[in-house]
C-alpha cells in the first residue's frame, strides 16, 4: 500500500509539473531497450493495445514486488523502505533518461518514494511488536490490528485518490491539445475525401480508411507536450540557411491534397497495419528548397516532439513523389494520434523511416546518424514491398456452394499496382478485376468471382506492380525490411 502511494504521488507530481509520469518513463525505457523480437511479439499479441498491456505489465510487476517487499518488511521495515527507494530511483532514472526530459523529470519518482517510505515507516511503527506471547491463542491483540488495518486502508485509499487525480490532470492536458486540434483547417477548393468512382469494389474494407479506424503505431506512451501557438518545425543541418515554420506559416502556404496509403513495416502478410487516407499539407521539396539543401546531404533525418527519429534518402524528397508535411487527414485537422500539429508523409516508404508524427525538426545530414529503429535491427532503406491481402471471405469462413466474391486490396506505393491474381487450391493464377487506378501511391481494391464447390479450399493472392515485378512467394517475417509471401486463407464450402 505504501508502494502504491509512492507510485501515485509520483504520477500526480509528474502530471502537475508536466514531465513524463514514472510509469510511462519506465515503459518508454522498456520499449526503447526491449529486444526486437519482444517488440514484434508485443505488437502481434496486443496490436495497437500494446501500450495498455505494457502499462498493466509494469503496474503488475510493481504490485508483486511491493507485496514481496511488504512481507519482508514485516520483519525488517528497513527492507520495505529500501525497496520503495530502489523503485523510486529506477523511476527517476528512467524519467530523467528520456530524450525529451531533463534531470528534473526524476523528481516526481523520488518524491513519491519519499512519501511512500515515510508512510511505511509510520505504518510499521504502529504494528504490534513481534514477540512470542505466552498464550496458546494465536489471535493477535485486537485494537492494534484494527488500527493497523485502518491506517493501511487509509493509505490505499489515499493512493487511489492521488493516482486518480494524476490521471485526471493528464486527461485535462490531452483534452486541451485536442481542443486546439479541433480548429478547422482553411478550406480548399474541390472535394477532399470522397471515394473516387469505381475505387470501392467490395464493401468490407473502405477504400478511404476513416481516421478513427486508421492503424496507430508509435513508441509514445503519452502524447508529447504540444503548444500549437509556439510550435515550429525547423529545417537545419546541411543547408544554405536554417529555416523554421510555425503552424500558421504552414497553413498560409499553398496546400496540396494527396491520397497516400501508409503502411507499417511490422505488418505481417495479411495484417492490418495499413490504411489509406487523403493527406493535406505542404510539399516537402518546397520547404527544403527554402532552406537550400547542400549536395553532400544524403539523408532527410527527422525528429518528433517526443524525441523519436527516422530518416530517408534525400532523393525521395526530390524525385517527384509527393512527400509532404501533412496538417490534415481525410478533410479534418490531423488527429492527435496521427501526429498533430504536423507529420511527414512520404509515398512508397514504410512509416518507420519516413512518417514522423508530432514533427519538430528536419535535419539534412549523412548516413552517420541513425533513426530510432535502425540500431534496433531494421534496415536503413525501406521501400514498401508489393503486397496483397484477401479480405473476403474471412479465413476459415463457411460458405454455401455457389458463386462468391473473393476480394481484397493490393499495394505497391509509388510504383502502382498493375495486376492482381487469385489462385484456388494451388491451381492456375487467374486475374482479378481491379478497382479504379486512383494513384500509384494508394492501394487498389480487387475482386474475383469464384464458383465455389463443396469442400475445404485454399485461396491465395499475388500482385504485380507497374514495373512488371510480381510479389515473391518466399515467406519472410517483417524484420528487417518488411514481410513477404502470399496471403493464404482457407474457406469451407458446404
Ligand atoms: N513520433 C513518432 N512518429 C512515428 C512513429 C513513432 O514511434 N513516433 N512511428 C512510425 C511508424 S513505425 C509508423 S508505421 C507510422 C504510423 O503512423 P500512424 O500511427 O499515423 O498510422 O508512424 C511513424 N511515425
Ligand atoms: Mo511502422
Amino acid at each position: 500500500m505504501s508502494g502504491a502511494l509512492a507510485v501515485a504521488v509520483g504520477m500526480l507530481a509528474a502530471a502537475i509539473t508536466e514531465v513524463a509520469s514514472p510509469i510511462d518513463a519506465v515503459g518508454s525505457e522498456v520499449i526503447d531497450r526491449a529486444p526486437r523480437w519482444v517488440k514484434e511479439w508485443a505488437i502481434e499479441q496486443f496490436g495497437t493495445d500494446d501500450k495498455l498491456a505494457l502499462r498493466i505489465g509494469i503496474i503488475t510487476i510493481l504490485a508483486l514486488a511491493a507485496l514481496g517487499v511488504g512481507f519482508l518488511s514485516a520483519a525488517r521495515p528497513v527492507i520495505g523502505m529500501a525497496g520503495i527507494g530502489v523503485f523510486g530511483v529506477v523511476g527517476a532514472l528512467a524519467a530523467a533518461h528520456r530524450p525529451t526530459e531533463s534531470a528534473g523529470a526524476g523528481v516526481p519518482s523520488l518524491l513519491g518514494a519519499v512519501v511512500g517510505a515515510m508512510v511505511l515507516h509510520r505504518l510499521v511503527r504502529q504494528r504490534p511488536p513481534t514477540v512470542e506471547y505466552p498464550h496458546e491463542s494465536r489471535v493477535p491483540l485486537g485494537w492494534d490490528r484494527r488500527r493497523f488495518l485502518i491506517a493501511g486502508g487509509a493509505t490505499a485509499a489515499g493512493a487511489v485518490a492521488i493516482g486518480g487525480l494524476g490521471v485526471a490532470i493528464e486527461r485535462r492536458r490531452v483534452a486541451a491539445i485536442r481542443e486546439d486540434a479541433s480548429a478547422p483547417l482553411p478550406t480548399l477548393p474541390g472535394p477532399s475525401d470522397d471515394t473516387p468512382r469505381g475505387a470501392q469494389v467490395f464493401d468490407d474494407t473502405p477504400f478511404i480508411t476513416p481516421n478513427g479506424n486508421f492503424y496507430r503505431i508509435d513508441t509514445a506512451l503519452s502524447f508529447p507536450r504540444i503548444d500549437v501557438d509556439s510550435w515550429r518545425v525547423t529545417i537545419n543541418g546541411m543547408v544554405e540557411r536554417e529555416v523554421s515554420f510555425s503552424y500558421a506559416d504552414l497553413l498560409a502556404m499553398p496546400q496540396v491534397e494527396r491520397m497516400v496509403t501508409l503502411c507499417c513495416v511490422s505488418n505481417a502478410v495479411g495484417g492490418k497495419y495499413i490504411g489509406n487516407a487523403v493527406w493535406r499539407g505542404v510539399m516537402l521539396a518546397d520547404l527544403l528548397d527554402q532552406a537550400g539543401v547542400h549536395d553532400e546531404a544524403q539523408q532527410v533525418f527527422s525528429t518528433s516532439l517526443d524525441g523519436w527519429t527516422c530518416g530517408f534518402p534525400v532523393a525521395a524528397a526530390f524525385d517527384g513523389r509527393d512527400a509532404m508535411i501533412a496538417v490534415g487527414m481525410n478533410g479534418e485537422t490531423l488527429p492527435l494520434e496521427h501526429g498533430y500539429p504536423a507529420r511527414l508523409v512520404v509515398p512508397g516508404l514504410y512509416g518507420y523511416v519516413s512518417a514522423t508524427k508530432w514533427l519538430s525538426e528536419i535535419t539534412l545530414t549523412d548516413w552517420d546518424r541513425q533513426g530510432y529503429w535502425v540500431p534496433r535491427g531494421w534496415s536503413r532503406d525501406a521501400p514498401i514491398k508489393t503486397q496483397s491481402r484477401i479480405d473476403v471471405p474471412r479465413n476459415g469462413q463457411r460458405l454455401a456452394a455457389g458463386t462468391h466474391a473473393i476480394a481484397g486490396i493490393a499495394w505497391a506505393q509509388y510504383r502502382g499496382i498493375e495486376k492482381v491474381e487469385v489462385r484456388v487450391d494451388g491451381g492456375e493464377w487467374r486475374e482479378a478485376r481491379l478497382g479504379t487506378d486512383v494513384t500509384d501511391d494508394a492501394w487498389r481494391q480487387w475482386i474475383f468471382e469464384w464458383d465455389a464447390a463443396p469442400g475445404e479450399h485454399e485461396i491465395q493472392v499475388r500482385a504485380t506492380d507497374k514495373n512488371g515485378e510480381t510479389q515473391t512467394a518466399d515467406e519472410a517475417s517483417p524484420a528487417p525490411d518488411g514481410a513477404t509471401g502470399h496471403h493464404t486463407i482457407t474457406a469451407r464450402v458446404e
